[in-house]
């Protein structure tokens, strides 16, 4: 049980989960193209046991059981992400009938379940074809970006209740070009900081094309995590300050500000698109709504062997998931707090949240500590309308393969049975309570 009560957040505050295509849907048939994390899956050392999203969850059958379930918890909406290459095999060109066909299906089935449709347009998915013309580091990807985006809208811009354009950009960017852990998997300053821009510029030229098409509720959804030095030391805090500019800043000032943080900016500066200063317009094109991620915090202390970034991210006292990510309620009232005051007045929602962990009860424990992290922003003023547990069932969890388990339903990956656990109980007995 929780110790927080539905009515403490207010008669409109959206309560969901949130999955993602790739972590769930398997159905990899039906005139699917490949993307970016079949090939990296596929490549070994890249993904704990070789682990491939080629079955994950199979909700690609078994999504009405998915939204019964979601409906059962007493949830408002449902955050989900469409897989471009479902959609657009090539990932430009020909649009595959059947794709658009299942999230027709899957859409109404929100509707018909009194789910609200969140979409996410890109959760990680990129089609091969564009990695092959190389995908986010090629500027072009703003263009092929905002086509794909136009044909969501125009087959469900009017039944979906809010629409993101790209899942944590700190991900699709430095994690996966400069840190190597996500596909495509490169460890490159150059290629991260082509990425690092283009992936924003996509997101405003994505929002233009959706607007077009008379979508509308539109926003964008970063990852946030608080970084704090790892002592009083001023090069720690120097380390830190560092960190919070690639994570952070980087896309809230690009986002809200148009003007990406100076300290980074001038590190990067040899390896930027030359020019990229006059797409800061569209970068920042004004939003309806602004999405945050937020786990855990992350530790820095300096360290002068790492070029470009001298800083290295250290282990910390607090109790931990079983990833290791330290468990920090009070870094998501602080992350709140700062957006609502130093970045955009938008309606906020906190549109993932959650714990990889096989003990249940500490699952419990830490949405309904996080869940009070929220209530605590809204008291200082943050303007938070929604909050999505992530995640909705176990699944694939990327580099982590399926031996991380982040659902308030157990999946057993043998049958493909659903059991709601303890947390999905606790957020069904609160959201049940009209208190
Ligand atoms: O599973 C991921 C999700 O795809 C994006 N946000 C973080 C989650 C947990 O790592």
């Amino acid at each position: 049980m929780f110790s927080v009560e539905r009515g403490q957040f207010g008669p409109n505050f959206v309560f969901g989960t949130a999955t993602a295509a790739y972590q769930i849907e398997g159905g990899q048939i039906d005139g699917r193209g490949t993307c970016i994390w079949d090939t990296f899956a596929a490549t070994p050392g890249n993904v704990k046991n070789a682990d491939d999203g080629h079955e994950a969850d199979d909700h690609y059958h078994r999504w009405p059981e998915d939204l019964d379930l979601i409906r059962d918890g007493g949830f408002d909406g449902y955050r989900f992400s469409l897989a471009w290459p479902r959609i657009i095999p090539e990932g430009t060109g020909a649009i595959n009938q059947a794709g658009l066909d299942f999230y027709d299906r899957l859409i109404d089935g929100m509707l018909e379940r009194g789910l609200k449709p969140f979409a996410t347009l890109y959760h990680w998915d990129l089609p091969s074809p564009l990695q092959d013309r190389g995908g986010w580091m090629n500027r072009d990807i703003a263009g092929w970006f905002a086509d794909y985006a136009a044909v969501v809208a125009r087959n469900f811009g009017d039944r979906l209740h809010a629409t993101a354009t790209i899942n944590e950009p700190w991900c699709v960017a430095f994690l996966s070009h400069f840190l190597g852990i996500h596909a495509p998997g490169y460890r490159d300053i150059r290629a991260a900081s082509r990425a690092m821009h283009h992936v924003l510029f996509a997101h405003g030229t994505a929002i233009a094309a959706l607007r077009a098409e008379g979508a509308k509720n539109l926003g964008i959804v970063t990852n946030l995590q608080k970084c704090e030095p790892a002592s009083d030391s001023p090069a720690d805090l120097e380390a830190s300050t560092l960190m919070d500019g690639t994570f952070n800043r980087w896309y809230l000032d690009g986002l809200y500000k148009g003007k990406y943080p100076a300290d980074i900016v001038a590190r990067l500066e040899p390896y930027l698109p030359a020019g990229f200063e006059a797409d800061m317009p569209v970068v920042s094109t004004p939003l309806d709504w602004a999405g945050i991620n937020y786990y855990s915090r992350s530790l820095l202390a300096y360290d002068a062997a790492t070029p470009v970034f001298p800083l290295k991210q250290v282990a910390g006292p607090l109790d931990k998931n079983d990833l290791g990510w330290e468990i920090y309620p009070k870094g998501l009232t602080d992350l709140l707090v700062r957006v609502s005051r130093e970045y955009t007045k938008l309606p906020l929602y906190v549109t993932e949240n959650g714990m990889s962990e096989t003990n249940d009860e500490k699952r419990v424990a830490y949405y309904d500590m996080h869940l009070k992290a929220v209530l605590e922003a809204r008291a200082q003023g943050a303007d938070v309308r929604g909050y999505f547990a992530w995640s909705l069932l176990d699944n694939y969890e990327w580099a982590e393969g399926y031996s991380s388990r982040f659902g308030i339903v157990h999946v057993d990956y043998e049958t493909q049975k659903r059991t709601p656990k303890g947390s999905y109980r606790a957020f069904q007995g609160m959201l049940h309570n009209t208190k």
